[in-house]
């Protein structure tokens, strides 16, 4: 059976979860507590890179979680979460790539500045217009595959979700705001829903870890 390292409050880990479970594949979840678990011999002789996901399905190793994606749908094509035309296909693959491209990278940013300063509004900013792009681009269609959900669908509302936990607003952008609904409507998506004290916990860590990185830097340069 596939061992799935994972923390459910990773947000990398959480997108290989949801794939997991929406495709009804049978894993063993190995929990890693952040906080110096992947530091231990063991997993590093895993994930050299001390990061969650990682999966191990018998000889095989895999680590980053859109690599572990790719795998589960081709191994697993059953529950189809990609779909074959080649536009449609390209439309998930763009999104995907601008989530973690453009959105992913303005988050830290919401936790770790200050509500007022320059970098918070910045990152909010930044964090509209990938919203606006989105909403452009999913039109009145359902997923990012059209009818169909897909992986797109899972990089990209992972990260949404998230923002909005984090305070961003997406009235603005009423079919983004349905899609979110649609998505949290879903079993798998119940399941793995995240509590308010959880999203403070996540807060907490985020912050320990940019932390923990600032004064790594400043040992390398002092
Ligand atoms: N590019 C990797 C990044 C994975 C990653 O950064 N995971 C974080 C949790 S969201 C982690 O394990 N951090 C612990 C550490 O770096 O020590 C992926 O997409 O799988």
């Amino acid at each position: 059976m596939i061992k799935f390292y994972y923390n459910p409050l990773s947000p990398l880990a959480r997108r290989v979860w949801i794939t997991l479970l929406e495709k009804r594949i049978l894993f063993e979840p190995i929990l890693m507590h952040l906080n110096g678990d992947q530091f231990n011999t063991e997993f590093l002789s895993i994930n050299p890179f001390h990061h969650v996901p990682v999966i191990v399905d018998d000889e095989l190793t895999l680590i980053e979680s859109l690599a572990i994606m790719d795998y589960l749908e081709a191994k697993y094509p059953e529950t189809a979460l990609l779909p074959a035309n080649p536009i449609k296909l390209a439309k998930v693959r763009m999104i995907q790539m601008v989530t973690i491209n453009e959105l992913s990278s303005k988050i830290l940013p919401l936790i770790t500045e200050a509500e007022n300063s320059p970098q918070h509004l910045n990152a909010q900013q930044e964090i509209i217009k990938v919203l606006q792009f989105f909403s452009v681009t999913l039109n009145d269609k359902l997923y990012f595959g059209d009818d169909q959900f897909t992986l797109g669908d899972i990089v990209a509302g992972n990260a949404v979700i998230l923002v909005m936990n984090l305070g961003i607003e997406i009235h603005l952008f009423p079919n983004l705001q349905d899609w979110c609904e649609r998505l949290m409507s879903r079993d798998v998506w119940q399941q793995v829903k995240l509590k308010p004290e959880e999203y403070k916990i996540f807060k907490r860590k985020a912050k320990a870890v940019f932390k923990h990185r600032q004064q790594q830097l400043s040992v390398i340069n002092p």
